[in-house]
């Protein structure tokens, strides 16, 4: 069920993207198992995939729709194809999947923003149409990942109710595709930088799923296509000389090349693009190359209009060239694994990524960030859940290490959203967790989690676990808005304090500040809701942060506009981003580009 490298098209591999209209059905009795759908559905509509299928529809009861759903596509296979290694290789299926290949059971998968593969070697047939039919859950549960838990209304329909502030979109929200290579193929492969003047060393190592009579070789060519270097074996170190590190101002990335060879024939090829870099923490300091590096930026959904969260490349570009307009470095993949793709264009465009798991909602509330500021209490991690949901954590938090280990813009892995670590079962729950992560990547990047408000250095329990301490903080928002926001800044102030006495030399980054913002709504003077009051609010929250030494980074939440579930707290959706859900800048997208393009990378470092 490994998802197996990102796929790719070389000498010896195929790929057919199966991106398109597919037939697609309800499943509210939960019956279609029982009914043999997993032959062919009985009345499908059409979806495209990839979608979150909510906002397609128009009526009420699709958009909300909670349970099973199906999936089918024709396949074909080339015969050309027999003696290769087959499968179908999903980018993301929410929240769960089962999959059927020619009626029979292929595979599952829960964890519904990461990848996986369904083996066809068994089930296919070659040279003719094949049936997939893909069977999503989407409901929430307080043992899996995103939290939440799922109810029955009075009509008899399921409702999920997420312990979290976004929208339960689902489905097949990224690509599927079918995926053929040699039947002894390149299994994986991880990189691991060191840097001595200008040269870097570069450790590496292959798996392969076959050892004897063949030699597994590493090429690496520069941005021109030169051979730089190369090596044979399994694992060893090349050096590169005159290395062109990656950075946020040049992110230049060489080719990797691996093979398997027997004599002259090529058994297996695959191609990648990696940056060389190192990054680590130094003290309060983040050091990209050895030089300091503060972190401007977002926390980042993926969410936009109609497409829901489902992946848009148009969207994802205009992303990017807005983040570089506004002079951001870096960005949180809140609240989830984002897509190979965001990641593949973070390491072309230069932006650091905090990489999320989808370990959000660890605090038993439907209005998790408003029950937060609030300081409930619901000893989260001394439910009977715990054990099942710790084991679905490590496990999905190996699978986003696994597929992203690679990836020069991922400087950090952030292993849970706002856990309630102000409670004691937290700290052992969380030591685990973070051995896990550490263990697991190559580069043994910087961990941390983001802390609710409530979590302040003498609550949180678990905070020294932290590599760097991420805050979310609302100072002027939930507490100390509107007409008392000058009280914000001292208490804010206050907070910092605290820290410096707790946790001594690691750097902090404000991983959460924001004011819902209604583009259009212009008052004076300021009021909760409009562009001028969100300036207020942002410049109130740079002089904080200017005064502390130890606050390395700043992620405004939020990049842009996002669709929530319905509620009093909510406006069509939470507004707290600096463009609109439709890519527009808010006033404070000028404030904030002011800021940022006058900060150096190395802001509050001695020169
Ligand atoms: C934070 C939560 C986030 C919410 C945000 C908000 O982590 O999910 O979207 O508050 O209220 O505490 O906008």
């Amino acid at each position: 069920m490994s998802a197996g490298l990102y796929p790719i098209q070389s000498i010896t591999r195929r790929v057919v993207d199966l991106s398109g209209i597919w037939n697609f059905q309800f499943d509210p009795e939960g019956t279609g198992k029982k009914e043999k759908w997993t032959h062919g559905l009985p009345s499908p509509t059409t979806m495209p995939v990839p979608s979150s299928f909510a906002d397609l529809f128009t009526d009420k009861e699709s958009k909300e729709y909670t349970g099973d759903f199906w999936y089918e596509k024709e396949l074909f296979i080339p015969k050309e194809w027999e003696n290769m290694d087959l499968s179908l290789r999903f980018e993301a299926a929410a929240h769960r999947a089962t999959v059927y290949i020619n009626g029979s059971k292929s595979g599952f998968h829960e964890g519904g923003f990461l990848p996986f593969s369904v083996s066809l070697n068994k089930t296919v047939k070659f040279g003719e149409p094949n049936l997939v039919c893909v069977k999503v859950n989407n409901e929430l549960f307080e043992d899996c990942l995103p939290v939440g838990r799922t109810v029955t209304l009075a009509d008899g329909r399921k409702m999920a109710k997420g312990y979290f502030d976004f929208f339960n979109y689902s489905g097949l929200i990224r690509p599927v595709k079918l995926v053929a290579v040699p039947k002894k193929h390149i299994v994986d492969y991880s990189l691991n930088y060191v840097l001595f003047d200008n040269c870097a060393e570069v450790n590496y190592s292959i798996t392969n799923n076959y050892k004897n009579g063949i030699v597994t070789t590493i090429e690496i060519y520069d941005a021109t296509g030169r051979l730089i270097t190369s090596s044979e074996g399994l694992e060893g170190s090349l050096s590169v000389s005159n290395v062109k590190l990656w950075d946020v101002n040049n992110p230049y990335l060489y080719t990797f090349r691996f093979r398997i060879v027997d004599g002259d024939f090529v058994v297996d090829e695959y191609i990648d693009q990696a940056g060389i870099r190192t990054f680590e923490i130094v003290g309060s300091e983040f050091l990209l190359n050895n030089k300091p590096v503060y972190l401007k930026g977002f926390g980042k959904h993926e969410d936009s209009d109609i497409s829901g969260r489902s992946l848009n490349l148009n969207v994802l570009k205009r992303d990017f060239e807005l983040m570089k307009w506004i002079g951001a470095n870096s960005i949180r993949s809140a609240y989830y694994p984002h897509s190979e793709e965001t990641l593949r264009l973070a390491d072309r465009e230069g932006i650091l990524v905090i990489n999320e798991v989808a370990a959000v909602g660890m605090m038993a509330s439907t209005l998790n960030f408003f029950d937060a500021s609030q300081g409930s209490q619901t000893r989260f991690f001394a439910k009977e859940t715990t054990p099942k949901l710790f084991e679905k954590h490590l496990s999905q938090l190996e699978e986003l290490i696994r597929r992203d280990k690679n990836r020069a813009c991922v400087i950090a892995w952030c292993v849970a959203n706002e856990p309630e670590t102000t409670d004691d079962e937290a700290r052992p729950y969380f030591e685990k967790i973070f051995s896990k992560a550490k263990e697991s990547d190559p580069q043994k990047r910087p961990l941390t989690f983001t802390s609710l408000m409530t979590a302040t250095p003498d609550k949180c329990k678990c905070a020294e676990l932290c590599d760097f301490i991420s805050l979310n903080r609302y100072y002027g928002w939930y507490v100390f808005g509107g007409n008392e926001v000058m009280m914000a800044e001292n208490v804010f102030k206050q907070e910092f304090q605290g820290w410096t006495m707790r946790i001594q030399e690691k750097p902090i980054v404000i991983a959460e500040y924001g004011a819902d913002t209604n583009a259009g709504t212009h008052k004076l003077p300021g009021v909760m809701w409009s562009e001028e009051y969100q300036d207020e609010y942002l410049s109130l929250c740079h002089r904080v942060f200017d005064s502390q030494p130890r606050v390395r980074g700043e992620q405004v939440w939020v990049f842009a506009d996002f669709m929530t579930g319905e509620g009093i707290m909510r406006v069509d959706g939470n507004k707290k981003g600096i463009f609109t859900r439709n890519r527009q800048p808010k006033a404070a997208a000028f404030l904030l580009k002011n800021r940022w393009k006058n900060l150096r990378d190395g802001f509050k470092s001695e020169e």
